[in-house]
């Protein structure tokens, strides 16, 4: 899939929405792999104001009025705890959907797109890398401060908007059956990576042993905490909002440990070309361990979960890169690519990143443990 400009039909879609004003300018946003986003600038009279439009990739997300239901709980859960915690801030702490003129939380086109509109949340950016261990603690802080906000969601279990998201068992098939139908003639080339995943095959396996055991829990998680679905404030650089609510569903906190391992700790880009570039940093791992055992998170995490924070990291990092390698495999045809070989240099960065990790294991349990052990 390429990146796609402004299309044709935003003019209708936008009509859809109660928009004070009048629509001044639109232009594709962020850097998002499956979503199409767009920041549209709306003025009257009383000056301008900004709104992000996401047209839902309803071929990923194939339940998008269950998708929407659980963004419409999760965001009306947390503002009303952050309206009674932080005041006039509250409006920029959390996703606000505006509904459609129906009162709907998303209109669909004339060629069946689904679309959403959300508050621009000012003042605060993303960052697609983390530079210091102060980024890192404060986005770990951020997502298990969120997870807590979510331990008390009413209204039963989430829709599962992606079944087996991070199902690493699932995942690991589903690039055996890329590599053996090798639909684009690209299999003899990447024989290497094909290797190197096969041979880590049994590292799928060991979170979803521990769920079947009972030894670790299944909670309300985030499950794609890359650094860019933080809002930072553009003065303080503290959180702002934790947003990319669309894989909110049943998971496991180690999912969201380890997507921040893998998006937080690491030395370079996911797609940096040259695999040699990437590698675990520890100061930005020690980080993260600290912002996420203080968040409120923390007090509930047990032993075993605490055991498995950096081989969470490696888990992640090892499900992204054959999530890329069959994707590879199949043509391109699930995330966004700007080159060809997009997909194959981000699987290789992941490998890389893996081999870091796993080299890593002892280093990062003795910060683990030196962590949860001080005051
Ligand atoms: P994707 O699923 O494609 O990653 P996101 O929901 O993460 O889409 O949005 C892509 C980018 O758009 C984010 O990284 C962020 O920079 C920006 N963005 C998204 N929602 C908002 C918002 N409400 N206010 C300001 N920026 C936003
Ligand atoms: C996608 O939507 P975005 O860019 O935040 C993907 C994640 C991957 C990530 C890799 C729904 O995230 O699972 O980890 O790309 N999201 C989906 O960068 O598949
Ligand atoms: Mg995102």
């Amino acid at each position: 899939m390429s990146t796609s400009p402004v299309p044709p039909e935003f003019p209708v879609v936008a009509s859809a929405f109660p928009l004070p004003g009048r629509l001044t300018g639109v232009a594709p946003h962020g850097s998002g792999h499956i979503n199409e986003t767009y920041l549209a600038t709306y003025a009257d009279a009383g000056g301008e104001r900004r709104y992000i439009f996401q047209k839902i990739n309803h071929r990923i997300f194939q339940n998008v009025p269950g998708l929407m239901d659980n963004v419409r709980r999760v965001t009306a859960h947390i503002a009303a705890k952050v309206r009674a915690a932080d005041g006039p801030e509250a409006a920029r702490r959390v996703l606000t959907l505006v509904p459609a003129r129906d009162g709907a939380a998303f209109v669909q086109d004339a060629g069946g797109g689904y679309w959403r509109v959300y508050d621009f949340i000012t003042g605060a950016h993303t960052v697609d890398r983390v530079i210091t261990p102060a980024q890192a603690r404060e986005a770990a802080q951020a997502f298990g401060a969120f997870q807590a906000q979510l331990a008390d969601l009413p209204g039963g279990r989430l829709h599962e908007t992606i079944p087996n998201f991070h199902h690493t068992r699932s995942r690991f098939e589903a690039l055996r059956k890329a590599v053996a139908a090798d639909a684009v003639g690209r299999a003899a080339e990447v024989r290497a990576e094909i290797d190197f995943a096969f041979a880590h095959e049994a590292d799928a396996d060991r979170l979803l042993g521990l769920l079947a055991r009972g030894e670790i829990t299944e909670r309300v998680t985030h499950n794609d905490t890359k650094i860019n679905n933080v809002m930072l404030d553009d003065v303080t650089g503290r959180t702002v909002a934790v947003i990319d609510l669309d894989t909110i569903m049943p998971g496991l906190p180690l999912y969201d440990f380890g997507e921040m391992v893998r998006t937080s700790a690491s030395s370079t880009l996911e797609d940096d070309p040259e695999p040699a570039n990437m590698h675990l940093q520890l100061p930005l791992f020690r980080a993260l361990v600290e912002g996420y055992l203080g968040s409120p998170v923390g007090r509930v995490l047990n032993a075993v979960e605490r055991a498995h924070l950096g081989f969470a990291g490696q888990l992640m990092t090892y499900e992204n890169g054959i999530r890329f390698l069959a994707d590879y495999l199949q043509g391109d045809t699930y995330y966004k690519i700007r080159h060809p070989r997009h997909n194959l240099d981000r699987c290789r960065t992941q490998f890389a990143l893996v081999r870091s990790l796993d080299a890593a294991q002892s280093a990062m349990a003795a910060i683990v443990a030196e962590v949860s052990g001080s005051p």
